[in-house]
């Protein structure tokens, strides 16, 4: 019998090795390439809690549709809304590519057992609320996301170019929003005032665990699925978010938030990690609501598929039919 050489390296040692070159390399990962299974875990993990977040991001603007304060705000809050909805069909598709199935990724939310971004897990009380919403959430987004444009993965990478656009004017929309209100009435500043006092730390939160708590970024980084980290992203959002603060004559509600000279960046307090926890382990404001709505959704929308795929079977066997 044949001695088996334990120092040869195994296959997958070999294509896990050319794969970490690639990506050191910059190449960009496509479907049909080889990945350790982890990678392809990874990515569908992320990518789907990325796709669910869109979709369940559109439930809380949803709440102000019928009640925008104009024709125009309602339109410029529907063609928003309708982009969240686009962007969660891109991610999906994409995230189709690495072999899960969509049906798959709606149990996985409906059931509770995917994750969407904790932002979404608060209530949206006024009309200021769809302002801060643009302006912060969608803020930290962009700010996630552009980074998330270089990700190693092809198909990931290329769906968040067209986001990031998006998004971009969608940043801007709600930042109108709140330059409209923060000049308006006492009345209508500080209804401004309170949505940012409401949204601001749950925004940071959208970030992640701080770099020190976070069990997945090394790997992420190492595989450039993660470009920058959750803290440095973070940072930078905060940078670029308290002048804006300021222009608008808004307060940002930490004590702690003073420029440092010494790092270039501001200084901000503490993240309360307890309201974190709590809300990505579904004990939220509105965890349970959000989900029963979303459920609520796919369910009453099963006719709508259900007719789909009728009409699809009936084109295929009338063109059986004439190619006989
Ligand atoms: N909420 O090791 P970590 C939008 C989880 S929507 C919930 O740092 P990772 C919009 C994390 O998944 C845009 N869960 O993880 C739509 C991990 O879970 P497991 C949403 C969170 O993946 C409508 C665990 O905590 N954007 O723009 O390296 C209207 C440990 O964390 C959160 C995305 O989804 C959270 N905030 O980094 C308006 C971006 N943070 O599975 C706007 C894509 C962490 O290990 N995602 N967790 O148990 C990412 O970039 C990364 O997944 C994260 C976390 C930065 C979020």
């Amino acid at each position: 019998m044949d001695a088996i050489n334990t120092d040869a390296p195994r296959d997958d040692d070999a294509l896990e090795k050319a794969f970490q070159t690639k990506v050191d390399a910059e190449t960009r990962i496509e479907p049909k390439d080889w990945m350790p299974e982890k990678y392809r875990h990874t990515l569908i993990r992320q990518m789907s809690q990325h796709a669910h977040s869109e979709v369940v991001g559109m439930l809380p603007e949803g709440n102000w549709l019928t009640r925008a304060p104009s024709l125009k705000r309602k339109a410029v809050l529907m063609a928003k809304i309708q982009d969240e909805g686009g962007h969660g069909l891109y991610l999906y598709s994409a995230t189709e590519t690495l072999g899960i199935s969509r049906d798959e990724m709606f149990d996985q939310l409906h059931t509770g057992k995917a994750k969407y971004s904790s932002i979404f897990n608060y209530p949206t009380l006024s009309w200021a609320d769809i302002g801060a919403i643009g302006w912060l959430v969608d803020g930290a987004a962009i700010t996630n996301q552009i980074a998330l444009c270089r990700c190693s993965y092809g198909p990931y990478a290329r769906a968040m170019i067209k986001i990031c656009k998006e998004e971009s004017f969608h940043q801007r929309q709600g930042y109108e929003i709140m330059l409209t209100m923060a000049q308006g009435t006492p009345e209508q500043k500080a209804m401004a005032q309170d949505a940012l006092d409401r949204w601001w730390w749950p925004s940071l939160m959208m970030f992640g665990p701080n770099d020190s708590n976070s069990p997945q970024s090394a790997q992420s980084m190492k595989w450039k699925i993660k470009r920058q980290s959750n803290d440095e992203l973070r940072q930078k959002f905060v940078d670029a978010t308290v002048p804006q603060a300021e222009y608008l004559g808004l307060r940002i509600p930490d004590d702690n938030l003073k420029w440092n000279e010494e790092r270039g960046h501001y200084d901000f307090g503490e993240i309360d990690w307890v309201e974190f926890k709590n809300v990505v382990s579904g004990n939220g404001l509105c965890n349970r609501e959000r989900l029963k709505d979303r459920v609520d959704a796919h369910e009453g929308g099963k006719w709508v598929r259900d007719a789909a795929l009728a009409y699809a079977e009936k084109q295929k066997q009338r063109s059986a039919a004439a190619a006989a």
